[in-house]
């Protein structure tokens, strides 16, 4: 199984990664729907929307502060810096994350496709001027926009809004041009991003998955490796510095 897929790896050139949750899992922070998940309390919709903003800013304030901290505290897992490695192997290659959690960066990957945005970064809820980062907002004294006195939010992409035109647009583009379509630690189930694999799939890539459980895609995969991405992503990386090494 593996070897052939490192078989394949070798011969092409153009490959993509779409990362989730799951990705993170192994450095300790709860994905959204594992049973520790994030979402544990509440549910998605309650707080990562702009109408639980305008109803309690305080407490979507509390949960990102909590998850910042949280994120704050861990490092890359292997399956981050297995990543870094994978660029090698391919002349043209596009890391997509649905993570706001920043550890792709921390890993050292250089072009990251953040579709819903980072976690550090403070926007303003009303005329969406980006603020310098990370400065830590205090829930019970939210500050306001300088240009038009909106209240600031993070800069993430909440359900029911858009996702940045510009990250979505090369997502698709560079979806359609893998040959090798990886999907790694996400349940597929939230749109767009979700689509990018099938987009790949339809193009003639290959479809890979690694993810523990089974999602809506594995039995459309090429390859599914019912495996953590922790432990198959340098088993991968071993095999195929092996070949190239000969
Ligand atoms: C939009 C940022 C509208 C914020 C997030 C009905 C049908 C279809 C779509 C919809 C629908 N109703 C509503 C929609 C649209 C909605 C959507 O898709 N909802 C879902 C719930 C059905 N989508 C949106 O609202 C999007 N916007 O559609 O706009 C629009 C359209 C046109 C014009 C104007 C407006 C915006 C979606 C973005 C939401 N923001 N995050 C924040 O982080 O706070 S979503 C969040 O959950 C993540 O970013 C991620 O995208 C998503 C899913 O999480 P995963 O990453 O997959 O994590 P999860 O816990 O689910 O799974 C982890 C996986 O890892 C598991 O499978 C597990 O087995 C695996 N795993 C565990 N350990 C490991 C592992 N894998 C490998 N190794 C391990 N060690
Ligand atoms: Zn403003």
């Amino acid at each position: 199984m593996l070897e052939k897929l490192a078989e394949i790896i070798t011969n092409c050139s153009n490959g993509a990664v779409l990362t989730g949750a799951g990705i993170s899992a192994e450095s300790g922070v709860p994905t959204f729907r594992g049973k520790e998940g994030l979402w544990g309390k509440f549910r998605p919709e309650q707080l990562a929307t702009m109408e639980a903003f305008i109803a309690s800013p305080e407490i979507v304030w509390e949960w990102y502060n909590w998850r910042r901290q949280l994120i704050g505290e861990v490092q890359p897992n292997p399956g981050h810096y297995a990543l870094c490695e994978l660029e090698r192997f391919f002349d043209s290659f596009a890391l997509i994350t649905q993570n706001v959690d920043n550890l792709h960066r921390l890993a050292g990957s250089t072009r990251v496709l953040e579709l819903h945005g980072n976690i550090y970064r403070n926007k303003c809820s009303q005329c969406s001027t980006i603020l310098d980062e990370g400065v830590d907002i205090d829930p019970a004294a939210i500050p306001v926009c300088e240009k038009c006195g909106g209240k600031i939010r993070p800069d993430v992409v909440w359900f029911g809004e858009m996702l940045p035109e510009d990250v979505i647009n090369e997502a698709f583009a560079r979806a359609e041009q893998a040959e090798v379509f990886f999907s790694i630690g996400t349940s597929a189930m939230v749109h767009p991003a979700a689509s990018l694999p099938l987009v790949a799939k339809r193009a003639g890539a290959t479809l890979v998955e690694i993810n523990p459980e089974e999602t809506p895609l594995s039995h459309l995969a090429d390859f599914y490796f019912p495996a953590k991405s922790g432990e198959m992503l340098p088993e991968l990386l071993t095999l195929l510095e092996q070949r190239a090494s000969h």
